[in-house]
């Protein structure tokens, strides 16, 4: 019946085939990006902030989310009222956070000052320093978000960020923010939270207003409007500002094997494919019996019609793929290609794998009993990551995406009697005398030329 394959996902054989294939291409290929022409909605938006400021703020508040504000900031200390929340939610955040904090915590460096001795009398250090000012932008709409708050608060706040700043657009029915994340942007510390949403709260953020601080850097997703806001600043040298990573649709890709239960996989790869029609997900099996694959179909059906979010979740399994290889080499080599965002490994003996077969990948999910929502919400680890493939390249949200590395060196005599000719031959092959003469000068009035 129609019904029964509402939650299907395609089946590809790819036992023995070429992960260059067309058939395996094509199915670990993302949705292709709309590059609509958004540009030109949102330049209007962006001069009227730069150019107005919050009274700018007030009235774009009004149009795109329907709620009269007085003012566009809400500035700690946070009035209680707005975090009206139940003892359990806060419990929820508080245990979360303290998570979020201790594995940010670990990833500063031990020493505050590295130092290496390059060449007798040479010494090269390293430290870090916090990003001044940060702007987070927390989405609004239908969702309530109080983990993006977190995990973008958290590492801000233990890379020690002088000016946390929230953005999130008020509520359309309530008028308020969401109560969760003003909680937590009080227990972070955050000076305030810009009451907007879009390109005219990315604007607030990378140019400031007259209550708003100028921000170094802006993070968080959004939707197209707050992507190509964040783009445009980042390429104005008048902002002088940051971003954190390209951001496309979320991904999980799921490796089982015959061991693995079935309504967990299942689980997992619908907890991916209810956050969005265009989120993608792959399952790919090893050596799986037919019977296995049939159990897994199986939950996926039975699990997704109970889901209140199940029209989203057809429409995302209708593009998803299940790939069949004969060994675990086959699809780490698969999923490497694909560089997910999320990697699920429910198979036996998991954690042998984990790192040396995983070449790209966001954040990994290691044995049976790690679901991804443990990531999202309250294990630890961050879930702002790369998708569309840029795990390549990327790292997903750390401490040091508030750090800055400086470097420094303390040149000696001994130092320049070792290093002191290197820099005059190859200043002189640039012609750059200057810099030659910059030694020279120094080597002369120690004797050393
Ligand atoms: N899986 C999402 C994060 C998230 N899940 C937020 C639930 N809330 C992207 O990594
Ligand atoms: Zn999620």
């Amino acid at each position: 019946s129609p019904e029964d394959n509402l939650y299907k996902m395609h089946i590809i054989d790819a036992k023995g085939i070429s992960k260059d294939c067309d058939l395996v291409q094509d199915a670990l290929k993302r949705p292709a990006q709309k590059t609509a022409d958004i540009m030109k909605l949102v330049l209007p938006i962006i001069q009227s902030v730069q150019k107005e400021g919050d009274a700018a703020l007030v009235k774009l508040t009004k149009k795109f989310d329907g709620v009269d504000i007085d003012s566009p900031v809400l500035k700690a200390p946070f009035p209680k009222e707005y975090m009206n929340i139940s003892d359990d939610m806060k419990k929820a955040i508080d245990i979360s956070i303290d998570n979020i904090e201790k594995f940010h915590a670990a990833q500063l460096p031990d020493k505050k000052v590295m130092t290496v001795e390059t060449s007798p009398g040479v010494y090269c250090s390293r430290f870090a320093k916090p990003i001044e000012n940060v702007g987070l932008y927390v989405p609004g709409g239908t969702a309530v978000l109080p983990s993006t708050a977190m995990m973008l608060g958290v590492p801000a706040k233990v890379a020690g960020c002088s000016n946390i700043f929230f953005a999130s657009p008020p509520s359309r029915e309530t008028g308020k923010l969401t109560p969760e994340v003003v909680y937590v942007a009080h227990k972070l510390g955050a000076k305030g939270i810009v009451m907007a949403g879009g390109a005219q709260a990315i604007t607030a953020l990378a140019y400031g207003t007259e209550s708003v601080i100028k921000c170094d850097k802006i993070l968080g997703p959004g939707n197209q409007f707050v992507t190509a806001a964040k783009m445009y600043v980042q390429n104005d040298t008048q902002a002088l500002c940051s971003i954190d990573m390209p951001a496309g649709p979320s991904e999980v890709l799921v490796i089982a094997d015959e061991k693995a239960d079935a309504d967990f996989v299942a689980s997992d790869l619908l907890s991916q494919a209810e956050h969005g029609v265009d989120s993608q997900v792959i399952l790919i099996g090893v050596d799986l019996s037919k019977k296995k694959l049939t159990e897994i179909e199986l939950a996926i059906r039975k699990q997704a019609e109970a889901l209140p979010r199940k029209d989203i979740v057809s429409k995302c399994l209708a593009h998803s793929s299940i790939l069949m290889v004969d060994t675990y080499e086959e699809a780490f080599s698969l999923s490497n290609k694909y560089a997910p965002e999320h990697l699920i490994l429910q198979i036996e003996d998991a954690s042998k794998y984990v790192p040396d077969y995983i070449e790209n990948a966001g954040s990994v999910f290691v044995g049976a009993l790690s679901p991804e929502s443990c990531g999202d919400y309250s294990s630890g680890t961050n879930h702002t990551l790369p998708t569309y493939g840029y795990a390549r390249q990327y790292s997903g949200v750390n401490t040091a995406t508030f750090q800055k590395f400086i470097t420094s060196q303390n040149v000696t005599e001994e130092g320049l009697k070792h290093i002191g000719n290197a820099v005059m031959t190859l200043a002189a092959v640039e012609g750059l005398e200057a810099h030659r003469n910059a030694v020279d000068v120094r080597m002369r009035k120690l004797g050393l030329l």
